[in-house]
């Protein structure tokens, strides 16, 4: 089956078949993590939207449920469309999701478990006092959806935000309720932007400042910024600001891609992400949608589209000034066999092989010691799209100080490669890194979408190593820079790199040697991923 389906993944997530989009609504409940998705249930393509819904001890293996909610009654007609879970004060969870009505008109609904002390929650009923909020003054019923996890002020009223176009512009329409069931519309929403005049799946979280921990959305604690992250123009973008409860004002450092703030939870393929907090770890977990990339005509053929992202803990960097992310420790229990290289030097123009490992499921993590900075060519960053920068100095382009980093789901060869890689500069009074990840050689089909991605990165290699963590499941790559300061998703969809025939480099393409400190790779098991015989 491996050979008719090579680009099933092992160890993330997905629905045993057909279409799956957004994550909504993760939580833990009584020690069981909940993951709902956007779900076509009779086919490979986007339609029919349903919550289908699965539960986990851990985060990787999980049981699939029985669906939790079908789009059957007016209110929801069109589509049972995104949404968050809330914990509620007498410690019941609730969902708040988008519904759609027949004429397209949008509104958000509330379902409760049917039965509390099933552990799996797998029953989920609607209100009868549905639909509880309606599209009204200037905002367009067609884009007012994707209620986020509320939260409770200090006066315990409740406050959730959804994405609108109102007057045009990409707004988090704020509401406020007493019992959860009865709404009111804030007069000022918490943030507008005329960058977009949408955003979808809004989310708005505390994080700690200079604490190694998440926190919690309904938290009072005072050593927080907030992150307002919303969905548009096909990325999750995010940004900082601190906010007052007593007067619901959030006051943002700056708005959605100003000049120097395209911050990202992920620079490649990654969408309508969603986190919830984690009480048992005391941690922010984030989950991301990662589409196909192939065509539809072969997603019908593979009966198949969507992945989740592998959860990652998000926290704020000790600078402030932007978040970091990092695979869920639990993935690790998933590694087998480990091959490791160290002090190894790499030569200007070489590739060097990591063997003993299946390249085609594997985690890897290498660090990269730079001895001859000066060496670097000169930038001007200003103005400089650094993703244009890597898709005009691919992997294959000559530099200084690299292009060096990981070659992964490679063909014997090199056919075919997928170049996840670096590149320092030096600009006036510091250097510049670039992170790219290149997949116009990821395959020789012509199908797929081979767009490259690429970030700058705040790191000053002066002061610390180059690193780079790289999560390879065979039709997705999920790298993580500079220990989580940038993240970039591919997908790919290699014709001669698949199962055993994929292999794994590590490659210098710069004149200047520099040194590999560590390297480290796994073979990744394969998560279990069962439906429940209900
Ligand atoms: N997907 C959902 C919407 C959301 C969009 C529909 C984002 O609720 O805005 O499937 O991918």
């Amino acid at each position: 089956s491996s050979i008719e389906q090579p680009y099933r993944t092992a160890y993330h997530f997905q629905p045993p078949q057909n279409w799956m989009n957004d994550p909504n609504g993760p939580m833990l409940y009584k020690g069981v993590y909940h993951l709902f998705y956007q779900h076509n249930p009779y086919g490979p393509l986007w339609g029919n939207i349903t919550w289908a819904h699965s539960v986990s001890y851990d985060l990787v293996n999980w049981l699939h449920l029985p669906h939790a909610l079908f789009p059957t009654d007016p209110f929801d007609i069109k589509g049972c469309f995104s949404g968050s879970t809330t914990i509620l004060s007498d410690g019941k969870p609730a969902i708040l999701y988008t519904g759609v009505y027949s004429n397209d008109s949008q509104v958000q609904n509330l379902a409760l478990p049917k039965n509390l002390s099933d552990p799996f929650l797998t029953e989920w009923v609607k209100s009868p006092l549905n639909p509880l909020m309606i599209p009204n003054n200037g905002i367009d019923p067609k884009n007012f959806r994707d209620p986020s996890t509320a939260w409770q002020g200090p006066d315990g009223m409740w406050r959730v935000i959804l994405g609108g176009n109102l007057n045009g512009q990409g707004t988090a329409i704020l509401y406020q309720s007493k019992d959860f069931f009865t709404w009111t519309r804030s007069t000022n929403p918490l943030h507008s932007s005329v960058k977009t005049n949408m955003f979808e799946c809004p989310d708005f979280y505390p994080v700690s400042i200079n604490g190694n921990y998440g926190v919690d959305t309904s938290s009072q604690d005072k050593f927080t910024k907030h992150v307002l992250k919303a969905s548009f123009d096909g990325n999750d973008y995010y940004i900082l600001g601190s906010y007052t409860p007593q007067n619901d004002n959030f006051s943002a450092e700056n708005d959605f891609l100003d000049s120097g703030f395209d911050f990202r939870y992920d620079y490649g393929k990654f969408y309508a992400s969603k986190t919830f907090f984690d009480s048992s770890k005391k941690r922010r977990i984030s989950w991301g949608w990662i589409a196909e990339m192939d065509g539809d005509a072969n997603a019908v053929k593979k009966g198949w589209s969507g992945l989740q992202s592998i959860p990652r803990s998000i926290l704020l960097h000790k600078t402030g000034k932007q978040l970091i992310q990092w695979p869920i420790k639990e993935i690790e229990t998933l590694r087998a066999r480990n091959v490791s290289i160290q002090e190894k030097q790499l030569k200007g123009g070489s590739v060097l092989e990591v063997l003993g490992v299946t390249a085609s499921q594997a985690d890897v993590e290498v660090s990269f010691d730079l001895t001859n900075l000066k060496e670097a060519e000169f930038i001007v960053p200003d103005g400089v799209n650094p993703r244009a920068l890597c898709s005009q100095q691919t992997a294959s382009f000559r530099g200084m100080i690299g292009p060096f980093g990981l070659l992964v789901l490679a063909s014997q060869g090199l056919t075919e490669q997928t170049a996840i890689f670096f590149r320092i500069f030096k600009s006036h009074e510091k250097y510049i890194v670039l992170m790219c990840s290149d997949q116009s050689r990821s395959t020789f089909r012509d199908g797929p979408d081979k767009t490259t991605y690429g970030t700058f990165i705040d790191i000053d290699p002066r002061q610390e190593k180059i690193t780079l963590r790289t999560l390879i499941d065979h039709s997705v790559v999920e790298s993580f820079g500079g220990n989580g300061r940038a993240c970039i998703t591919a997908r790919v969809y290699p014709a001669l790199a698949i199962d055993n025939q994929a292999h794994l480099y590590a490659f210098n393409n710069g004149t200047v040697d520099l040194t590999i400190s560590r390297l480290d790779a796994w073979n990744m098991k394969k998560a279990r991923l069962v439906s429940a015989n209900i």
